[in-house]
Order: structure tokens, then C-alpha cells, then sequence
């Protein structure tokens, strides 16, 4: 159905050559071509297919996207454009947050903003922001009584995790008092540290995805807070990208360490390090290593991480530098290796608390079992290499996690859990690169549970108003996607389970792997199968190929038993600690459980949780790829839009009848159109019914609700045009922009 009408004189998007949308104001329309001319007084003609409508300019800066009349993408990006031309970073799609990255400084998070949101909270009238939806998020939790989430989600360097510091500031300012939320607030330092590294899209970008529950007590005090996190990307300890770095804090404690501590960990300079200098990148522009490193060791004291276990950390990330310092080379024609670095070996060795032949050993050779016997297998180059990496990685993905369990102790410890919580997750957004490979498949699989989470949430809120205001609501269309999640998770023939059985066979290769996706796969209109070693999958943000080299390896993720042994027969306590709980996950689950199915169960908690919350949905949109301020490219932020759901929202909402209005508010706005007499005397809803009489407004195109009247998308707009005209520019334009209160 198509409800738009073109009047002349009415302002029009039109789509450039460029393909760039333009606003423009129709001269004619032709048979074929409308004409139009824009800005500079140009006159052009344009294939009608080209042409949308613009809204009328009294809803130019709108603050909440549902209120535009017309809801197409040139308006939609147009409003978000001019908004944050003029510093407004943040605007509402209906219930979602939109939250354009600024890359400066904005002068709106300050104790007196806090104030003035606490106070006024977000209805009176203040712009959208942060501090709104998590002052809602609270409120409901105290009044209603029920567990909230705050969901944020968008691209690397979006601006997703300082958006979540944003919320966490404004909870710990309302619910704050016993002195938990600064520990709260302190975990960021230490897990940003420890989980974040410079990539080539954010200088700070986190590889790990984070939900934080913070308990409330019944007076809705803080009282503590639990920590989980997900996936991290331990391929990063041992290889970067050119212009990339490893996690922060291997450079923080090169750079950082006093003396003593450089003497006890043999510390030398970052630029030493072969796991730290490989992507030729070791400082960052305005970022102060050293600086860091204290404010980290201030946030582990505030989280009452205590002297010995900070020591315990720095010493096993020490032990994975020098690990990165042993090298092999080649003693015969076979392969085989021997470790040339001595100095590497014996200190890490000894930072690991293990015999340094045991090492040498874990690392150059393997033991196989044949026939009731242990026969001794010499590494080839690569193989050892990647026993090293192995290490290394396991080493750190433990210490991480090890980290988290600490620092989730410490918040927990002794404080008694009698209310109620809310929830942040920053998530990574979907990605879709060149090359895609097994993160990219978990990271999207991820983002399709959670668009569905967003999307069914949505719907229901649509239902749960027109049901409220005795409006049928089965006009509205509704398309899941769980047809992409089946694809995914379904068993036994869904990708995942068909990866998993393919990891157990021995001989399987990236071609068998691929022969057997597309075999069992191709019937879901979701998935092609690709030539060789590829497939893709059909996305609700959009297509991506995937590549099956190295999915299998990743999937996996196996430490050989050797390197199990050697944790095990280290001094150091927390490597004990490691190698006790990899080898009891090496025992009884490894052989069933790999990295994608764990990451589903994991999954599968996350939206169980998240199910049982009332939730807070916040897109983070990146305005350009160079972090740069007041920098706004069209198309990036539209397909960003897209992927975040924000156009879906508006798709629902557009299928549905997305301009409400209070008969009131209706008929004071239109009751100037009627006959005197008509208007005066009667009730709010006769007058409405007689507008939309006197205006022949199509009873397909609006419902009368019991307090509202709601109108498909563009009715207003026609309305407004209609009104205007018999005014005959009476009424001049009314702003609306509402501004900060400052
Ligand atoms: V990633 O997926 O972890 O790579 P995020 O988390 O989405 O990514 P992040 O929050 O780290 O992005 O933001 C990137 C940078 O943008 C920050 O380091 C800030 O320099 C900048 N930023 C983000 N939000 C704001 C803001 N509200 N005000 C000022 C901001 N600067
Ligand atoms: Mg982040």
C-alpha cells in the first residue's frame, strides 16, 4: 500500500546520480518524470522511483524518529544528520536509543546533567540521552519490580563501551552510597586493560563481549555486581595485524613497571617482545602506557585485588612475552627442531615455575601412546611454533578468565543479594569483512539471537498498544528470523552441529567441511554453498561468506596433553589453577563440547537472562571510519542503521500505524478546518471523527483507538499539507525542536 501524494510545491528527497539523497522541492510531475529543483536553484528530472518525500520542516531535528511523518531513508538519515550537526549525539527511534559516536568531548555528562535527568527523569521534555534510558531502566526496577537489561549494540568503535560507562555512571550516581559502585566503575580500568587493544577501527577496542548485572537492594542501593564475559580473541596474545597492538596491558606493564618489579619479571622494552611488536605498532597517539598502567594498579586496589594475585598477573603475562621470545630452528632435514633462545626459555621458564627441559620438551616434542607405549614424536617447525602459540594463548585466555572470577569475588563477597538488577551487555556488533572466519560466524550468530530478542520485544510492545487502546492489531505484518537461527543452531542439521561432528573425525579437511554444509544446508534459503572452500549466510543485516579454512582448528580449540602436563608440573599457582581446569574441561568435555557449542549454551543463558528483563535497547552508530569528529557519512551510518536494527524498527513500525495522537491534541490541532458550530460544542473524538470526514481520510489509512487515533505512516504529513493550504500560510512554521534544558 502506498499512501504518498506529491503535491507541487511539496518537498521531495531526491536520489542523485552520486547517489546521494537531495532535498529538492517538486516543480511538475510529468507523465514519467517528476521535476524537481533543488537547493542552488537547479532543475532536475528524476525517474519517479527516485523521488520520496520529505517531511514538512516543522519536524526538522524531531528527537524521536516514529514522529516524522515519513519515515524513508533520506528522512530518517537527514534527521539524524541535522540533530547531530548541532550536537545532538543522541535520538529515539520509538523505543530504541540511537547513539551517534562524537569522537570529541560533549559537554552533557557532567554531575549537574545527572542531576537534572534524575530530577526530571526522561519525560519532561529533556533530549534523549544515556542517562534517560538508564533513569527509565531504574525506575521501572524500583516501581514495577522487575529485573531490566540495557542492550547495547553496534560496530567496533561505535561507541559501545563508553556508552555502557555512560549508564553505569549514571546508576552508580542513583543507586550509589555503600561505596560498591566505585569498585564497579573500577572494573573497567582492569578489564579494558586486560581485554581491549588498539585495532585499526577503534584505538580501544574491546575483544571480549561483556554483560555486567548490577544488584540493586530493596531500597535500590547498590550491592553488588557480577561480571561474565565472552569469547575472547586470544589469537591476538600471539599475532597483530599491521598497525594493531596486543591487549593494552602487555605494553602498560613495559612501560609502567617500577623498578623492582622490571627486575623480578625480567621486563625489557615493549619493542623486545616479538608477540607485542609484530603489527609495528607500539604506542598509541595520545595515550599515555605508563599513566595507564597506574590507574590500573589504583582500579585492582579498589577492587581489592590484593598485592600477591596483581603480582601473581604481571608475572604470568611476563611468562607470555619471553614465551613469544623462544625461537626454533631447524636441526635436520626431517623438520625438526631445537629451540635457539636460551635467555627466553630459562626466564620463562622460571616465571612459570617449571624446569626449563620440561619446557623445551612441551614445546619440541610430542608423546603418542601405540601399542601400550609412549613413544616420543619430534615437532617439525610450524608444529612447535604453534605449540608455543598455544601456550601462550591458553595462558592468557586463562589468566583473563581468571581475572574476571577474581575481580566477580571481590564484588560479590559477604553482600547479601535481596533486590532486584539491571543488566548491560556490549556486545560486538555484526561484522562482515573480506575474509570471515569462525569469530565472525559466533559474533554474528550472536547478533541474530539478539535481533530476534529485539524484534519479538518489539512486536510485543506494538501488540501490548493497540491491544491496550482496542485497536486489531493482526494488520501488522511480522517477519522473525528464526529461520537464520535454525540454520545455525538447529540439531542435528543445523551449521553448528554439522561443524561439531566434522571436527570429530580425523581426516576431515576445510573441503569436507564445506562439502558437507552445503549437502546438508542448501534447502535453507539462508545459505549458499561457494566454490571451494566457502559459504554464506544470509543474514538479517545482511550477506556474509564465510570461509571454512581454519573454522574446524578454532572450533576445536585442543591443548595438546604435553602442554597440560607441563601446566600441571609448574610451581606457579594460578598455572596449576589452569592447567586443573582445562584438563578437567580436556577430560570430560572438550572431546563434546567445542568453542561453538559452548558459545550456544552460553548464548542460550545470555537470552534466557535477557528474556526475564524488561529491556533497554541502545544502537551505537559510528558517523565515520576515521574517529573523527563532526564527520558524517550517509552511507556508512544507513548501513549501520540496517544492521542495528534501527531501520527494522522503523519497517515494524511502518507496517503497523505508526503516528499516534490523543483525540485532543488531534482535534485541537484540526478543529480550525470545521465549521464553527461543527467544532465547538462536542466531545474531542466527535471532532476527530468529523475531520477525518471533512478531510476524506481513507479508513484504511487510520484506527481509532480509545484515547488515541493512529495513522499509517505519511497520513499526517498529508493532513498537515491540507491544513496548511487552507490556512493559506497562516500558520508559520512551529518549532519544535526541544533542546537541553542546560
Ligand atoms: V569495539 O566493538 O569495543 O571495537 P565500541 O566499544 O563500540 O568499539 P568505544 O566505546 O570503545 O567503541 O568508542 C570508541 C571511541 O569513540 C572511544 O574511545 C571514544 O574516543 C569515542 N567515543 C565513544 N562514545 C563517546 C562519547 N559519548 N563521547 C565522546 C566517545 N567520545
Ligand atoms: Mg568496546
Amino acid at each position: 500500500m502506498n499512501y504518498l501524494v506529491f503535491w507541487q510545491n511539496s518537498r521531495v528527497w531526491c536520489r542523485s546520480t552520486e547517489g546521494e539523497w537531495i532535498l529538492g522541492t517538486l516543480q511538475a510531475v510529468g507523465d514519467a518524470s517528476p521535476v524537481i529543483s533543488v537547493l542552488d536553484g537547479q532543475v532536475i528530472k528524476a525517474e519517479t522511483s527516485m523521488v520520496l518525500p520529505a517531511n514538512p520542516d516543522i519536524l526538522e531535528g524531531i528527537d524521536d524518529l516514529i514522529q516524522l511523518s515519513y519515515l524513508n531513508e533520506p528522512a530518517v538519515l537527514h534527521n539524524l544528520k541535522y540533530r547531530y550537526s548541532q550536537g545532538f549525539i543522541y535520538t529515539k527511534a520509538g523505543p530504541v536509543l540511537i547513539a551517534i559516536n562524537p569522537f570529541k568531548k560533549v559537554p552533557i555528562y557532567s554531575s549537574e546533567y545527572i542531576d537534572m535527568f534524575r530530577q526530571h527523569g526522561s519525560k519532561a521534555g529533556l533530549s534523549p540521552h544515556v542517562y534517560a534510558t538508564a533513569d527509565s531502566a531504574y525506575k521501572e526496577m524500583i516501581t514495577a519490580g522487575l529485573n531490566q537489561s540495557i542492550i547495547i549494540s553496534g560496530e567496533s568503535g561505535a561507541g559501545k563501551t563508553e556508552t555502557a560507562k555512560i549508564a553505569m555512571q549514571y546508576l552508580a550516581a542513583l543507586g550509589g552510597g555503600g561505596g560498591v559502585e566505585n569498585e564497579i566503575l573500577e572494573t573497567n580500568p582492569i578489564l579494558e586493560a586486560f581485554g581491549n587493544a588498539k585495532t585499526l577501527r577503534n584505538n580501544n577496542s574491546s575483544r571480549f563481549g561483556k554483560l555486567i548485572d548490577i544488584f540493586f537492594d530493596s531500597a535500590g542501593k547498590i550491592c553488588g555486581a557480577k561480571i561474565q564475559t565472552y569469547l575472547l580473541e586470544k589469537s591476538r596474545v600471539v599475532h597483530q595485524a599491521p598497525g594493531e597492538r596486543s591487549y593494552h596491558v602487555f605494553y602498560q606493564l613495559c612501560a609502567g613497571a617500577d623498578a623492582g618489579m622490571r627486575d623480578r619479571l625480567k621486563l625489557r622494552h615493549a619493542s623486545d617482545y616479538h608477540f607485542l611488536n609484530q603489527g609495528k605498532c607500539l604506542a598509541i597517539e595520545n595515550v599515555d602506557d605508563a599513566g595507564q598502567f597506574h590507574r590500573m594498579l589504583n582500579a585492582m586496589n579498589t577492587v581489592q585485588i590484593n598485592q600477591e594475585d596483581q603480582e601473581k598477573a604481571f608475572k604470568m603475562l611476563a611468562a607470555v612475552l619471553w614465551l613469544g621470545n623462544v625461537a626454533f630452528s631447524i636441526i635436520d632435514n626431517e623438520n625438526h627442531v631445537t629451540v635457539t633462545n636460551d635467555e627466553a626459555i630459562q626466564v620463562a621458564a622460571s616465571l612459570l615455575e617449571c624446569g626449563a627441559l620440561d619446557l623445551i620438551q612441551a614445546l619440541c616434542t610430542r608423546k603418542i601412546r601405540a601399542r601400550n607405549e609412549d613413544i616420543v614424536q619430534k615437532l617439525t617447525y610450524p608444529q612447535a611454533v604453534d605449540a608455543r602459540d598455544a601456550l601462550a594463548k591458553a595462558l592468557y585466555a586463562s589468566l583473563f578468565d581468571w581475572l574476571v572470577e577474581r575481580i566477580n569475588i571481590s564484588m560479590e563477597a559477604g553482600k547479601k543479594r535481596t533486590g532486584k538488577t539491571i543488566s548491560i551487555l556490549d556486545i560486538y556488533g555484526f561484522e562482515s569483512f573480506q575474509s570471515n572466519s569462525f569469530e565472525q560466524l559466533c559474533i554474528n550468530y550472536a547478533n541474530e539471537r539478539l535481533q530476534q530478542h529485539f524484534n519479538r520485544h518489539l512486536f510485543k510492545l506494538e501488540q501490548e498498544e493497540y491491544s491496550a487502546e482496542g485497536i486489531d492489531w493482526t494488520r501488522v505484518e511480522f517477519v522473525d528470523n528464526q529461520e537464520c537461527l535454525d540454520l545455525i543452531e538447529k540439531r542435528p542439521l543445523g551449521l553448528i552441529s554439522l561443524l561439531d561432528e566434522e571436527c570429530t573425525f580425523p581426516q576431515s579437511t576445510e573441503i569436507s567441511l564445506a562439502m558437507k554444509l552445503s549437502k546438508h544446508l542448501s534447502k535453507n534459503s539462508h545459505f549458499k554453498a561457494e566454490r571451494d572452500t566457502g559459504f554464506t549466510i544470509r543474514h538479517y543485516a545482511g550477506e556474509v561468506t564465510y570461509s571454512t579454512s581454519g573454522i574446524m582448528e578454532k572450533n576445536r580449540d585442543l591443548l595438546h596433553t604435553d602442554i597440560l602436563e607441563l601446566l600441571s608440573s609448574c610451581k606457579s599457582s594460578l598455572s596449576r589453577a589452569f592447567s586443573a581446569k582445562k584438563g578437567e574441561g580436556f577430560r570430560k568435555e572438550s572431546q563434546k563440547q567445542s568453542v561453538s557449542t559452548k558459545f550456544k549454551g552460553q548464548l542460550f543463558r545470555l537470552l534466557q537472562r535477557l528474556e526475564n528483563t524488561s529491556p533497554h535497547f541502545i544502537r551505537c552508530v559510528k558517523p565515520n571510519a576515521y574517529q573523527l569528529p563532526d564527520n558524517f557519512e550517509q552511507d556508512l551510518v544507513l548501513q549501520q542503521l540496517r544492521c542495528c536494527g534501527v531501520l527494522e524498527v522503523v519497517r515494524i513500525t511502518r507496517s503497523g500505524y505508526p503516528s499516534r495522537h490523543l483525540h485532543q491534541h488531534f482535534a485541537d490541532r484540526f478543529r480550525i478546518m470545521l465549521q464553527k458550530q461543527a467544532s465547538d460544542t462536542r466531545d474531542a473524538l466527535s471532532v476527530c471523527i468529523s475531520i477525518l470526514q471533512h478531510f476524506n481520510v481513507s479508513p484504511e489509512t487510520y484506527q481509532v483507538g480509545l484515547t488515541k487515533l493512529f495513522f499509517r505512516s505519511g497520513q499526517i504529513a498529508v493532513l498537515e499539507e491540507k491544513r496548511t493550504r487552507t490556512l493559506n500560510g497562516i500558520v508559520g512554521a512551529q518549532a519544535l525542536y526541544r533542546g537541553y534544558r542546560a
